[in-house]
């Protein structure tokens, strides 16, 4: 039996992922903030597919308390397979002269610190282990930058650095690093992005098909069904309507 460790599991592109791994006969550690979301798609995943997951609850910036619920976990269930470097989010759209510091200390702590506190302790597991796969979830703004995108799109090209620096690193282990980039999906991000603000939220995608969580996640195992020997060091992955971070073909 495998085990996969999703971060971001509640939405979007974590909860694609609980749902296709689940299907797929893994194990699940869920990892999330939103209690309730999370108890409600464990049950589901459990009732439909027989598996058994362990929920976390936990704020990837809380570096005490990750490690806290991380290492409760029972000792077979940090024999982790797939770790799936998910959880990251997206505040605000401003230049950068009038960004409010408060969201920069989100998404970097989020995006960047978030996913190298869980990286350095699943690591450890994987590297007792001598076995394992991280995929880290960059963007299309970790490739490139666009307007207003500043500080989102340095903590996406971070990202991108560290899953390089990653993979050197594990290399002695047998650890396999890939990165996927998607552009847009439609998930929960940009309502997040736009703290609430459904209508701008849904204009981001208007007058064209963006990707769905779905798409990343069957991406993802696309990766990680590939033979032993093979390693996909970096996926990007657009709508077809969206030829680089800024430009899209947008029906009027
Ligand atoms: P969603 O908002 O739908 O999902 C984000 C997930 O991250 C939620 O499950 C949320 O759970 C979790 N999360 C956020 N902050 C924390 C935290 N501090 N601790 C633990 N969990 C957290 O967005 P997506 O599915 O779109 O985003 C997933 C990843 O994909 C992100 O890294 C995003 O940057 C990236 N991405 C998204 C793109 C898009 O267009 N949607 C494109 C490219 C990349 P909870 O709130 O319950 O904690
Ligand atoms: C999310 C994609 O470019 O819309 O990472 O910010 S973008």
């Amino acid at each position: 039996m495998k085990i996969a460790l999703i971060t971001g599991a509640t939405s979007g592109i974590g909860k694609s992922c609980a749902h296709l791994f689940a299907q797929q006969g893994y194990q699940l550690v869920l990892v999330a903030r939103r209690a309730e979301k999370l108890d409600e798609i464990a049950k589901h995943l459990t009732d439909k597919y027989g598996i058994a997951i362990q929920t976390l609850i936990a704020d990837v910036r809380d570096n005490t308390v990750l490690t806290q619920v991380l290492e409760s976990l029972p000792e077979d269930w940090k024999q982790v397979d797939v770790l799936i470097n998910n959880a990251g989010l997206s505040q605000g759209l401003d230049p950068i002269d009038k960004g409010d510091t408060n969201d920069w200390d989100t998404m970097i702590d989020t995006n960047v610190k978030g996913l190298l506190y869980v990286t350095k302790i699943v690591s450890g597991w994987m590297i007792k282990a001598k076995k394992g796969h991280i995929i880290n979830i960059g963007s299309i703004a970790g490739k490139e930058v666009y307007p207003n995108g500043n500080v989102y799109c340095a903590t996406k090209h971070a990202v991108d650095a560290l899953n390089k620096g990653m993979r050197m690193d594990l290399l002695p282990y047998g650890i396999k690093v890939t990165a996927i980039n998607p552009g847009m999906v439609e998930t929960e991000f940009s309502v997040v992005r736009f703290k609430g603000d459904e209508d701008k939220a849904k204009k981001v995608y208007e007058g064209l098909e963006p990707l769905l969580a779905q798409d990343i996640a069957d991406a993802i195992w696309f990766v990680v069904s590939r033979p032993a020997h093979v390693n996909i060091n970096d996926m990007l992955i657009m709508p077809t309507a969206q030829a680089s971070a800024t430009l899209v073909n947008r029906k009027q």
